[in-house]
């Protein structure tokens, strides 16, 4: 008996052991991750331009995304474009909650990242590095490529 309990104890610690180190590897999932960031290309006279990405929240909490910055641009705002009376308009945020185990696609006709006078033409091709920022301190500097609508089309079909 006494045998066997030893038996059990090593195979429990075993199980503890093998629990701790996948913990240790989901650390890696420990934070929202950003991917598909684009900017919709526009005439150069155009001031503002519209930034789009998915962000995933791997995360057992909700994570709230509380806006973005870039030295490329004047000021970046985290926008939602809506329809009110038939009016398409569009509407400012202070923050967006990502759910737990959630994900909030930008896009299009949705939420966007409004960035304001660039300071430099950006053309198709070109990528611009955005700081997006989080809650509880955490940024990410996250590389958006320049998209024509052009090529959009063409993807769509
Ligand atoms: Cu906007």
């Amino acid at each position: 008996m006494k045998k066997l309990s030893i038996f059990w104890m090593i195979m429990m610690s075993l199980l503890l052991l093998s629990s701790v180190g996948y913990a240790e590897s989901d650390l890696h999932n420990n934070e929202p991750s950003i991917e598909n960031a684009w900017i919709r290309e526009a005439p150069p006279v155009v001031k503002i331009l519209a930034g789009f990405m998915s962000i995933s929240n791997p995360t057992d909490k909700t994570v709230v995304l509380l806006g973005a910055e870039s030295p490329l641009f004047e000021k970046v705002e985290l926008h939602r474009s809506i329809m009110e009376n038939g009016m398409a308009k569009m509407e400012q945020h202070k923050q967006l909650e990502i759910p737990a185990h959630g994900r909030v696609d930008f896009s299009p006709g949705g939420f966007h990242l409004m960035l304001v006078n660039p300071r430099q033409p950006l053309k198709a091709g070109d990528t611009a590095t955005v700081t997006i920022k989080f809650e509880g301190g955490k940024s990410f500097p996250v590389v958006f490529t320049v998209r024509s609508m052009e090529n959009m089309k063409h993807h769509h079909h």
